[in-house]
């Protein structure tokens, strides 16, 4: 995708963040924008310590993509700290995992207490919001899948003031590398 005046402005480079809550899958889609296909990787993920920067390359685009571990013990002091992480930001990516339902309030309270910080410091970043986790069988799987989706995206777009860029993602790591062009 051509965003180039946004690639201009900042010489090709991109500072992507990566939130959510723990297990949400975003080191996986990480891995999965390296083109990383060797599943050791994937299986030996372990919980991120913190934050991990990742700089990688996509086409002539550099990009830095900050993944933060979603643990408990970590996520206050991201919030903390979030005027300092934001700082020369483009996008916000917010994973939520749609298998982990019993989870979705507190995925969603988690991203409410993220989105008002961030808009407090930028109104010029825009997010994507990654119902992750979207697999191909998903609906053999839990056959009320979508309408739990549909609640969450309602609730996604209650939450987001009018004036913010955001756009909903269905995601898998099945499928995400294929996504690049459009979500980045
Ligand atoms: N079914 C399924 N599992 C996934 C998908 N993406 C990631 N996972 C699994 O989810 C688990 C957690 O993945 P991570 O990428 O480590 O999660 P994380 O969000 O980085 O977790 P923290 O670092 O603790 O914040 C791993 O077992 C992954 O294999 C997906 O699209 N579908
Ligand atoms: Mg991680």
């Amino acid at each position: 995708m051509m965003r180039s005046n946004k690639f201009q402005n900042n010489g090709g480079l991109r500072k992507i963040i990566l939130l959510g809550l723990d297990n949400a899958g975003k080191s996986s889609i990480v891995l999965t924008l390296k083109g990383d296909r060797s599943l050791l990787s994937y299986y030996s993920l372990n919980p991120t310590k913190d934050h991990k920067i990742t700089n990688m390359e996509i086409g002539k685009t550099q990009i830095n993509i900050w993944d933060f571990g979603g643990q408990e013990t970590y996520r206050d002091d991201h919030l903390k700290k979030m005027d300092e992480y934001v700082e020369g930001a483009n996008k916000i990516i917010y994973v939520i995992d749609v298998q982990d339902y019993q989870r979705y309030d507190r995925a969603l309270a988690y991203f409410q207490r993220a989105l008002e910080l961030i808009i407090d410091h930028r109104t010029d970043i825009d997010f994507s919001i990654f119902l992750h986790k979207y697999d191909p069988n998903i609906n053999h799987q839990i056959p009320t899948i979508d309408e739990k989706v549909e609640s969450v995206i309602k609730k996604i777009k209650e939450m987001i003031p009018s004036d913010i860029q955001y756009r909903i993602f269905k995601t898998t790591i099945h499928t995400t590398f294929e996504k690049i062009p459009v979500f980045l």
